[in-house]
């Protein structure tokens, strides 16, 4: 089965499903035993993710809109310096709900621009593709369905625009430190000088916040981890029993990793494709990373990656920033 497009991209889902089953299986044959947060957002996932975005303790979503909200036209400012048409490309851009203050004030400001928002999800793309043009008309938008690396390599291929990367929600904090600084410089790799990244970090803070974000009252974050074991479930035909796990969230205020956890409650064996995987009574999967930074790591971090640090914006508490930065 494949997925055809308006970019006329080909997404194998076969592929998709056999890549995913084996790092499912790589991951719980390690030790520690280990799930990428990545494979979180199947239909379920996204619903879950949607709810934990509006729930109370979540602060990252709303600093970051604040942000889009109060300073879309600096924004604006800061990436119009020349006069050339702009390359908008967001990686993983959602429903739009905060880059879209960006768009109507490039919109408004009469600034030439093509909205690319780059995504793995179809249902992503095909509803931006019908939605944004009702709320900013006239606006140039052409969604890319696909891998953020496959789809940024076609676009340099065929635009001599000046680029600018939206990679906003603290997305880059689902990597390690040192996975981040590959992925940055694998995005400079691409882009040309002068080029730009607007990239949305979550900041160290009060460490109760951070935790409490990850811990919320009403189990949305528990579900959320637990639903990847459901998928596995659905998806792989394993039989993981959902209610013999518990759901673990640290975060250690010196290296300012939030990690999550999922942890067995009994010694157990599941079954993934005739694989027995076996697990001890309260043995860990390390499930998710949502790192965070101060000012000074996310500037050290631009210049590692071969970028020069222009200007952050944060919201009113200083709990998110903006930053952005100038390939050199
Ligand atoms: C996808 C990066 C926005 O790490 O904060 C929310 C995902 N995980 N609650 C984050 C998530 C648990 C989230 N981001």
């Amino acid at each position: 089965i494949s997925v055809h497009n308006s970019a006329s991209t080909t997404v194998s889902t076969a592929k998709i499903q056999s890549d995913f089953l084996d790092e499912v299986i790589r991951g719980l044959s390690a030790s520690p035993k280990f799930l990428s947060s990545k494979y979180f957002y199947d239909e379920l996932g996204d619903n879950l993710f949607q709810y934990i975005m509006n729930c109370e303790e979540y602060y990252p979503y709303r600093c970051e809109l604040e942000i889009f909200q109060q300073h879309a036209p600096e924004i604006v400012a800061q990436i119009t310096k020349s006069s050339a048409a702009i390359d908008l490309i967001e990686l993983g851009p959602g429903d739009c709900s905060k880059s879209i203050y960006l768009l109507k004030q490039l919109t408004q400001d009469q600034v030439k621009f093509t909205y690319l928002p780059i995504d793995i999800s179809t249902n992503v793309i095909t509803f931006i593709e019908k939605n944004l043009p009702q709320a900013i008309p006239g606006i140039n938008v052409q969604g890319l369905n696909g891998d953020y690396f496959d789809m940024l390599e076609k676009l340099s291929a065929h635009s001599g625009n000046k680029k600018v990367i939206l990679f906003m929600g603290s997305n880059l904090g689902n990597m390690s430190p040192v996975d981040a600084i590959d992925f940055c410089r694998r995005l400079r790799r691409i882009l040309a000088p002068g080029d730009q990244l607007i990239l949305g970090m979550d900041l160290k803070k009060e460490p109760k916040e951070i935790l409490a974000a990850y811990n919320d009252k009403g189990g949305l974050t528990k579900a959320f981890n637990l639903n990847l074991l459901k998928r596995i479930n659905r998806e792989l035909g394993a039989d993981f029993q959902i209610g013999s796990f518990t759901h673990f969230p640290s975060y250690d205020p010196i290296t300012g990793a939030c990690r999550s956890y999922l942890i067995s409650m009994d010694d157990q064996i599941v079954n993934i494709e005739g694989l027995e995987i076996g697990f001890k009574k309260h043995e860990a999967i390390y499930m998710e990373i949502s790192q965070k930074y101060n000012a000074g790591e996310i500037d050290e971090l631009a210049e590692i990656s071969g970028f020069i640090p222009e200007r952050k914006f944060h919201d009113s508490r200083s709990w998110f920033t903006d930053a952005i930065w100038v390939a050199v």
